[in-house]
């Protein structure tokens, strides 16, 4: 559209009228303008490119960050239309960019896969750009046009050149506007985890990430998974121990609407179970997930129960002993998806149940009948998983009924005076000595202590009976007050952070990693809810006169003595632990809520984070050596998972 400013047709009003409302409100259609909201930029110009390959038109998607932070994405597809569109009398391609919403190619038929807003599009992303480039190749000729300061048009769709090949496709460059987000540097192993599940989800398709601010690194990474979602699984299970060979897979498609499921079972005592509708991850599961898990459940009872696995009289296995070492995935493709809850990660859709219980049902039962050893395989385990349930329930009892009113049950405990969760904090600390420190230097009214004698069990190896058979775990269970497995209850939390106080040690950091193993595996809520945090101990103490400064690293050393006086005199003691502070250094300099420094504890990516644990943790000992060596090079090992 002509911009002069004589004359502005009522489309050309509508439309950036459409491009401010969203550069007021960015948060309204992208979630936050933090690293989250600069990532969803390329999720929303990706997904218009892997609608293009849903639609079976692209084959490769190629993502380039580029030196300037500018993003590149480019299809083969069949190119944005460079028709003027009936509508607005404006080429397809400047619609596409310039009216809200614009983007939903396929009226009926196709499916509009979409970011987890779903599908804002290009428009949104223009908006919120500093200049945008998209270039059309189509039918032997190159078109560009040109968009600056949130979508205005400053050069119009024009022809850039020819070419004598068949080729045709999309490509967009854009820069995010420095004035809507708060960081502009794009991190490569964001954009690598999600390239990746994108084109598990999607088999066939080759998407490759390649980071040009780096020039050593000039190869990037290529993704192309023709097993689609059983290479996710596989990928996933990678390090574990399976019990079956064969990743097992299903699919089926009703009324447009498609369902596939892959699986495996290892020999660990945690599930990876991961949902996805059109590429959206449900995180709150839905419909299609639900119906799995039921139709799992069912036929492995039926099975069990017809091989006499089970007798009539014993007890149904529930929902959490089928899924004990489970690794799954479940994708639907669906035309009219409708999401729930708070954050739209929950599949609504009633019909989907039946249809992924059935795709299931008739694929599992064929494949425990026809794989009689694998199916006794996995039925055992579920039925071990049953029985160390059962165990642990007794356990429990023997705990609740034996340790209430006992003193020396909160004996390790020194709980804080308040009662008000929201706050209260407890302090995991490693060793009586620095527990002592901390206990003396400690606000009582609202820190609770709890020392921790040495190691505690490493729970990646153990189902929970086994872990409420250690004292510590008990102890640290019955501070917590949300109770463990099937009886957890996030509302019963006594404290509103719990904060691990180790040392910045090799073995402060393993009792870290310990710690958070049992926090991932059987208190993973708390984590997911924000509740966990590292206390950042000072690494050195800066003494000059009376003065004593404490700093957490050697930047911050560094920066300290630079700033002092050349004529004073100073001394650097590098603290070797906890311990060696006495009561109210430990406080003022660690727990002191006005002065301290604490690193809260995110799962920001389960996959990664399980992979680390397994690496720490699991059985195979070589990832662990690998990871360890990787790693120790921080001197404490950073879960900043
Ligand atoms: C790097 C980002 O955006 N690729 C795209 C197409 C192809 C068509 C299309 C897109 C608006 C409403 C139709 C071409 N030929 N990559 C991309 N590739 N949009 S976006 O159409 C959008 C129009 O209806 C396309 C025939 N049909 C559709």
């Amino acid at each position: 559209m002509e911009n002069n400013n004589e004359h502005y047709n009522a489309s050309d009003i509508q439309v950036l009228e459409g491009l401010e409302a969203v550069r007021k409100r960015p948060g309204m259609y992208i979630g936050t303008t933090d690293l989250k909201g600069l990532h969803h930029l390329v999720w929303e110009i990706v997904d218009n490119a892997i609608d293009e390959a849903l639609a079976g038109y692209c084959h490769n998607i190629d993502v380039i960050i580029n030196k300037d932070n500018s993003i590149t994405v480019k299809d083969d597809g069949r190119g944005i239309p460079v028709d003027i569109h009936p509508k607005t009398k404006i080429s397809t391609v400047e619609t596409v960019y310039t009216v809200l919403h614009a983007g939903g190619k396929f009226g009926g038929g196709g499916y509009k896969v979409s970011g987890g807003l779903h599908g804002v599009g290009a428009s949104v992303v223009n908006a919120l750009s500093k200049w945008v480039e998209v270039k059309v190749y189509k039918e032997g000729k190159i078109y560009a046009i040109r968009f600056e300061n949130g979508g205005h048009t400053v050069e119009p769709l024009h022809e850039i050149g020819t070419y004598d090949d068949n080729r045709s496709g999309t490509h967009v460059t854009f820069k995010p506007d420095p004035e809507i987000f708060d960081s502009e540097i794009y991190d490569y192993d964001t954009l690598k985890t999600r390239i990746r599940e994108l084109a598990f989800l999607n088999k066939g398709l080759a998407i490759n990430l390649r980071d040009d601010r780096d020039e050593e690194d000039t190869t990037g990474d290529h993704f192309l998974y023709e097993g689609g979602i059983s290479e996710y699984v596989k990928f996933i299970n990678q390090g574990k121990t399976p019990i079956h060979d064969n990743i097992i897979h299903f699919e089926g498609e009703e009324d447009n609407v498609m369902f596939e499921v892959a699986m495996q079972y290892n020999t660990s005592y945690n599930d990876n179970i991961y949902s996805f509708v059109n590429n959206i991850n449900t995180h709150d599961g839905g419909t299609h997930e639900e119906g799995v898990r039921r139709a799992l459940t069912s036929c492995i009872n039926s099975y069990a129960k017809k091989t006499g696995m089970l007798k009539e009289k014993d007890d149904n296995l529930t929902g959490d002993d089928v899924k004990e070492g489970l690794t799954m995935i479940i994708s639907c493709k669906h035309p009219n998806p409708q999401f729930e809850g708070q954050t739209k990660g929950r599949l609504g859709n009633s019909e989907v149940r039946k249809l992924a219980s059935d795709v299931f049902s008739q694929g599992f039962e064929r494949f425990l009948m026809e794989n009689p050893e694998e199916a006794k395989a996995i039925v055992s385990k579920a039925m071990l998983a049953c029985r160390a349930r059962n165990a642990a329930k007794k356990a429990r009892e023997i705990t609740r009924k034996s340790e209430i009113g006992q003193t020396s049950f909160f004996g390790k405990l020194a709980d804080c005076k308040s009662k008000d969760p929201s706050i209260s904090e407890i302090f995991i600390v490693e060793g009586d000595s620095a527990g002592g420190s901390a206990k003396k230097g400690r606000d009582s009214m609202t820190q609770a202590i709890l020392p921790l004698r040495g190691k505690i069990l490493n729970v990646e190896k153990a189902r929970l009976d086994k872990a409420l058979s250690n004292e510590e775990i008990r102890t640290i269970i019955t501070a917590f007050g949300t109770g463990i497995g099937d009886e957890f209850d996030l509302s019963k939390l006594r404290y509103d952070k719990i904060i691990i106080m180790t040392d910045a040690d090799v073995d402060g950091s393993h009792i870290r990693v310990l710690l958070l193993t049992l926090f991932y595996r059987f208190f993973r809520p708390i984590v997911e809810a924000g509740h966990v945090y590292a206390a950042q101990p000072p690494l050195y103490r800066i003494s000059h006169g009376k003065t004593r400064k404490y700093v957490l690293n050697e930047a911050e050393r560094d920066q300290y003595i630079g700033n002092l006086d050349p004529k004073i005199k100073y001394e650097v003691a590098r603290m070797k632990g906890l311990g060696e502070m006495d009561d109210d250094e430990l406080y003022e300099t660690t727990m002191d809520i006005n002065q301290r420094v604490l690193r809260k504890i995110t799962v920001n990516d389960c996959v990664a984070a399980d992979a680390i644990f397994e690496k720490l943790m699991g059985d195979e000992v070589e990832p662990r050596r690998d990871f360890i060596v990787e790693n120790a090079g921080y001197g404490n090992i950073n879960l900043d998972i």
